[in-house]
């Protein structure tokens, strides 16, 4: 027992070796206009252009806890996770009809084939900012992810839910739930349609764990910006994090700045083929197909993203080592 405490003191003793390169977690005191004007830590105009980022997206307070992972823990020597509190609110994230996104452009082409709301990370009011910051050397990407039993989604469409988006707008890896769109239609929905997956660039799926409601499950996702490589650590609730993949390839990402890109959380709900439309409408699932207009939502918690310099963050205050 005291060897067994030794050890995990000197695993407390790295804890915040590792250099906090742009914290998500909303604090208690962001407020629902600091919400609707993407006051940092997120842009919020990813979204509806008729409604405010507020009708969308829930701050929750007090009301729910967030992943326990990175509580305050008065204790963080002990063996097991106790006398801690939650230092952030958790916050969830909605999609309705309306969630039609128009992105700038001229003249403007509305989405009309998602559906979506997305938090982006920013900082100093600059999403383009953290890409220098974030995106380069070898860094970690942080989030915990929950069920809404009351807004489930609906598992035979897509859904795309956290990402890296760099310009030409594909993923530097991304985690999807549901049943990936399909054209012409496959079997719907897949087998394991009710699984988060994480996948690589080229969409590779490097892990898989069923989307279990009442837990939260905590992602993180470390990239090599240089080797253009990939390695995924996963657990659910208080648990601390583990490695569950090697270093996985992800050499089709753009090198360099092309590669660099916005770290989006969120709800974006692809289509499905509409078999009224034509052949090339049916494949431009931006702005066509069917989608139901159903109220939907997830809830997100532990966003942050570190540098690996001193380990990876594990969860209560305990640090343990990058994938090699
Ligand atoms: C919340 O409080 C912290 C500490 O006082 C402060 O630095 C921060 O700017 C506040 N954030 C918001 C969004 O008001
Ligand atoms: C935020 O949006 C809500 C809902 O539309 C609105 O009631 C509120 O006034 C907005 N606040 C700000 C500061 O924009
Ligand atoms: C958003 O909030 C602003 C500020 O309160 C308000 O003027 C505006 O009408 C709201 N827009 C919508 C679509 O609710
Ligand atoms: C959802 O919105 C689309 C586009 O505005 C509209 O055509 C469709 O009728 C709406 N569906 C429902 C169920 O309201
Ligand atoms: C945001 O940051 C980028 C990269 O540092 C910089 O080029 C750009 O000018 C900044 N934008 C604003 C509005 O400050
Ligand atoms: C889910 O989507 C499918 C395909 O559009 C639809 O048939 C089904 O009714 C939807 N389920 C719910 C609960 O909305
Ligand atoms: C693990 C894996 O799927 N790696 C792929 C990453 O992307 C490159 C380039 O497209 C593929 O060649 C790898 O197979």
């Amino acid at each position: 027992m005291v060897r067994s405490l030794l050890a995990l003191v000197g695993l407390a003793g790295l804890a915040s070796a590792t250099p906090l390169l742009y914290d998500g977690r909303t604090p208690y005191n962001y407020t629902n206009d600091d919400l609707n004007n993407s006051v940092d830590p997120y842009l919020s105009v990813v979204k509806g252009s008729t409604e405010n980022a507020t009708y969308y997206t829930t701050l929750l307070g007090h009301s729910l806890n967030p992943t326990p992972l990175w509580n305050n823990y008065l204790v963080p020597w002990l063996p097991f996770p106790i006398l801690s509190y939650p230092t952030e609110q958790p916050v969830t994230i909605a999609i309705d009809n309306t969630s039609i996104f128009i992105p700038g452009g001229t003249p403007p082409e509305p989405q009309n084939g998602f559906r979506r709301t997305e938090l982006i990370a920013q900082k100093n009011d600059n999403h383009t900012a953290l890409n220098g910051v974030t995106d380069v050397g070898t860094t970690v990407f942080h989030v915990s992810i929950r069920a809404d039993d009351a807004l489930p989604l609906n598992m035979t469409h897509e859904y795309q839910i956290v990402w890296i988006e760099p310009n030409d707008g594909s993923h530097v890896f991304e985690i999807q739930l549901g049943s990936p769109f399909t054209d012409p239609t496959g079997p719907l929905p897949v087998a394991d349609a009710h699984y988060l997956k994480v996948r690589n660039h080229a969409l590779d799926l490097l892990f898989e764990t069923p989307f279990t409601s009442g837990d939260w499950h905590n992602f993180a996702v470390q990239i090599d910006w240089t080797q253009l490589t990939l390695g995924v650590f996963y657990s659910t609730n208080d648990q601390p994090l583990e490695a569950v993949t090697g270093i996985e390839d992800n050499s089709s990402t753009p090198a360099g700045v092309a590669g660099q890109g916005d770290y989006h959380f969120g709800v974006l709900k692809l289509p499905l083929v509409d078999p009224s439309e034509t052949p090339s409408e049916q494949a431009d699932v931006v702005h066509y197909g069917i989608q139901e207009g159903d109220k939907e939502a997830l809830t997100y918690s532990g966003v942050f993203i570190e540098s690996i310099e001193g380990g990876v963050s594990a969860g209560w205050g305990k640090t343990i080592s990058s994938i090699v």
